[in-house]
């Protein structure tokens, strides 16, 4: 089986994590753009994107995003994804709000989930409010999968006319209330996706690095970063982004993996810039 290059997704800040959990979180635009510099260096292909309001806390203001993206996009030839998820219990129009920036990809959960003790509510209607959106403004969805029932929502929607095939999967493994991080859970979501998908794989805590490992050998891609786990080994905090993709970048190079340049990934997602 010939294997596509691999493509590294950074997921920078998330919404969750706090300067007090790890001093290395990048915050404000200046800082998320010059962290996104340094994983393009180290490897990545794609940035996936929350932002801070001035105190730390999660915004999905438009503003925020369009400063980090014109830094971004002057200084790397990453690729953009913005996050629609945002933080629990924003409304859809909040979170709907960077896409309009017309960005290369977005993130789509295609469903509701238990998120610690939170719930990470995506009501079909609002999954539709963002699809529509995302083809409004030419934007390419990255369908977060965080139990199977998203799979199927995701399907529902290809029947709608609201999502188009070949569709992209994120696999986001070992949330509390979501699927947990087990090898045996990535290859059954594998058997429910559509021929023809390209996928990767995210996973919490220190489930990120075997569940990486195992993206790698299966053929799919891989999705690193402070915004699902802090540390680079237990009890160690990752100094950044940036270590955590280096060494993604060595293992892909150890397992014979060569690493696809974001022009390379725009080739293997169909994207057009
Ligand atoms: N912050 C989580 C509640 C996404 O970016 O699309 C949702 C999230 C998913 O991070
Ligand atoms: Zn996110």
């Amino acid at each position: 089986m010939t294997m596509s290059k691999l493509i590294i997704t950074a997921a920078l800040v998330g919404a969750e994590v706090t300067r007090e959990q790890t001093p290395y979180l990048p915050l404000s635009p200046r800082e998320i753009a010059d962290e996104a510099r340094r994983v393009c260096e180290a490897g990545a292909s794609i940035v996936h994107l929350h932002m801070r309001d001035a105190s730390g806390v999660s915004s999905q203001d438009k503003d925020l995003f369009a400063e980090a993206i014109s830094y971004i996009r002057a200084e790397t030839d990453l690729i953009v994804q913005v996050s629609t998820g945002g933080a629990v219990g924003m409304t859809a129009e909040t979170r709907v709000q960077p896409v309009s920036l017309s960005p290369e990809m977005a993130s789509l959960s295609t469903g509701t989930v238990n998120f610690g003790e939170e719930v990470f509510a995506n009501p079909l209607p609002m999954v539709r409010t963002f699809a529509r959106a995302c083809h409004t403004y030419g934007v390419k969805p990255e369908i977060e999968v965080f139990d199977s029932g998203m799979v199927t929502s995701a399907l529902a929607l290809v029947r709608e006319g609201l999502l188009r095939e070949p569709l992209h999967f994120n696999f986001v493994l070992g949330v509390p209330g979501g699927m947990a991080a087990a090898a045996k859970n990535l290859i059954f979501l594998l058997d429910l996706i559509p021929p023809g998908s390209t996928w990767t794989v995210s996973a919490v805590g220190r489930h990120q690095l075997p569940l990486n490992t195992l993206g790698i050998l299966l053929g799919g891609h891989v999705r690193t970063g402070l915004e699902d786990n802090i540390y680079f080994t237990k009890g160690v905090l990752a100094k950044g982004n940036a270590p955590l993709v280096e060494r993604i970048t060595r293992l892909a190079r150890e397992l014979g993996r060569p690493l696809a340049k974001p022009e390379e990934a725009r080739e293997i997602l169909g994207l057009k810039r």
